[in-house]
């Protein structure tokens, strides 16, 4: 049960493309987050973000449950009255936005917001997966809308701090000690 933080991320990356996901989709989301914000941003560093989050232990325990608990909906082997509240992603549920929000909290008050931002305008993936988890005979996604934007915010968080770590080292030898350190 003790799994590497390699492992952990091997496996997150394998169930998120079962369920038609890629690092690549969560880590446009984060960019485009960010990117009005500082034109410093770049497409790697969300993708690198995106798998750091994805390699902490309680993200994978996060992603993993949610995603079990979405293909039990989808199988309809979860029992009423809970599997239409499930199937249908319905709003006033919360306890998918519950799975988000631990996610985003990792990245304080701002990963917070950042992912009640998504959670509103629902960019990219987000709506992608929203749309198609409410569709009959589709997948369900109930709980891994939530959880992508809560990655994507997590990562677009990190990206920004980063960034401002980097700024705040105007010495280009500070710089490049500060990259080498992989800032988490
Ligand atoms: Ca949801």
């Amino acid at each position: 049960m003790l799994y590497s933080r390699e492992e952990m991320l091997e496996m997150n990356i394998k169930l998120l493309i079962e369920r038609t996901v890629t690092v690549e989709d969560i880590a446009e989301v984060a960019y485009r987050q960010q990117s009005k914000w500082s034109d410093a941003i770049t497409m790697e560093q969300c993708v690198e973000s995106v798998m750091k989050i994805l390699s902490y232990r309680d993200v994978f325990h996060l992603l993993q449950l949610g995603v079990e608990i979405d293909r039990l909906a989808e199988e309809g082997i979860i029992r009423e009255p809970m599997r239409s509240v499930l199937q249908k992603d319905f709003g006033m549920f919360g306890i998918d936005e519950l799975f988000g929000l631990e996610i985003a909290g990792k990245y304080g008050t701002i990963g917070k917001t950042n992912f009640g931002d998504i959670d509103v305008n629902k960019p990219l993936v987000v709506d992608r997966l929203n749309a198609d988890g409410k569709e009959a005979g589709k997948m369900c996604h109930t709980f891994l809308d939530d959880i992508v934007g809560a990655i994507a915010a997590a990562a677009s968080t990190r990206v920004a701090q980063m960034n401002k770590e980097l700024e705040a080292a105007d010495d280009p030898t500070v710089k490049k000690i500060r990259l080498e350190l992989d800032l988490d």
